[in-house]
């Protein structure tokens, strides 16, 4: 926290923290697994932090550190902690101080912490494909929050969808964009297959999704067409395999929308094959993404 390595009990900030009243925070989500040779790497750690400053660029925010200090921040959070395999979360914020939504005087705090975390979407999701439901919440416009940048306040739409999703018995909310077309889930970016083409929707109405670059480039490398293309919900619909991606979620296959059956109902060959080769990447089986493993 703030550059000193601090016990649980002691990460604490006034109740006054700018950030916690105006949402004025950028944030990461990065995941950390053991590789097949016993030793732990923090997946894509580079493009995670190079986000984490994008947010902060977009938010006139200045962090007073170096990516490549945080970079090596993170590696020691997850060292001392012991974890082989852990979820890890930088957040930069303000600090207290001076209130106002515009206060500008507020110190720059970075803190980064780590815990063990499973399944996102639950592990029947992972086993057996996800349902969704349309969001009645309208993911926001670019020109109002900035979809580029990670941060705080953003969520208040994605907690929004995502509770109404669950209280309706689904496991997870999908948002259409301000023009109708599908955009992503509360804490994911969404995929569906038809006749062996991907599509994806394009960045202008979701988060940058580091998976979701990944995943781009497996099914490229694996001579798959991906399409980053806005498409309405009824091609879900009618789709033969549809997946999420995230970090916290990895490649979670979708089985239903709007109670809509897609393709068999089961995880189909494209998506159980993005799974196999993700994995894979994810603990260094796979020589030729060993570049997205930055080891602790
Ligand atoms: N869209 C949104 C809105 C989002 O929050 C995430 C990550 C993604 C797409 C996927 O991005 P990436 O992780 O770079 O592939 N959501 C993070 C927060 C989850 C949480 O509940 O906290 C995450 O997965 O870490």
């Amino acid at each position: 926290m703030d550059g000193e390595m601090v016990p649980y009990e002691q990460a604490n900030v006034h109740v006054l923290t700018h950030s916690l009243h105006y949402g004025l925070a950028v944030f990461e989500g990065m995941r950390c697994y053991k590789s097949e040779n016993g030793r732990s790497a923090i997946f894509r750690a580079q493009e995670h932090i190079r986000r984490l400053f994008d947010s902060a660029h977009i938010l006139e925010m200045h962090i007073p550190f170096s990516q490549e200090e945080i970079v090596k921040a993170c590696a020691d959070v997850v060292r001392i902690n012991k974890f082989d395999e852990c979820y890890l979360r930088p957040i930069a914020f303000y600090g207290a101080g001076e209130m106002g939504v515009v206060a500008r005087n507020n110190q720059v705090r970075l803190a980064i912490a780590a815990w063990p975390w499973g399944a996102y979407l639950g592990d029947d999701g992972i086993t057996k494909g996800v349902r969704l439901k349309t969001s009645s919440f309208v993911r926001f416009h670019h020109n109002s929050m900035m979809a580029m940048a990670k941060t705080s306040a953003n969520y208040v739409n994605s907690a929004l969808a995502g509770y109404e999703a669950r209280r309706n018995g689904y496991d997870e909310a999908l948002l259409l964009d301000v023009n109708g077309y599908v955009s992503e889930g509360s804490g994911e970016n969404f995929f569906i297959v038809r006749d062996g083409v991907v599509r994806t929707p394009p960045l202008m109405s979701c988060l940058a999704g580091i998976t979701r670059d990944a995943v781009m480039k497996i099914l490229a490398d694996d001579g798959i067409q991906v399409l980053e293309q806005q498409f309405p919900r009824d091609l879900v619909y009618i789709s033969d395999e549809a997946f999420m991606t995230g970090t916290a979620a990895e490649v979670t296959p979708v089985r239903e929308l709007d109670d809509r059956q897609i393709g068999d109902g089961k995880p189909g060959p494209i998506t159980r094959k993005v799974i196999e080769v993700f994995h894979g990447a994810l603990r260094g089986r796979e020589a030729r993404y060993n570049q997205w493993l930055h080891y602790v």
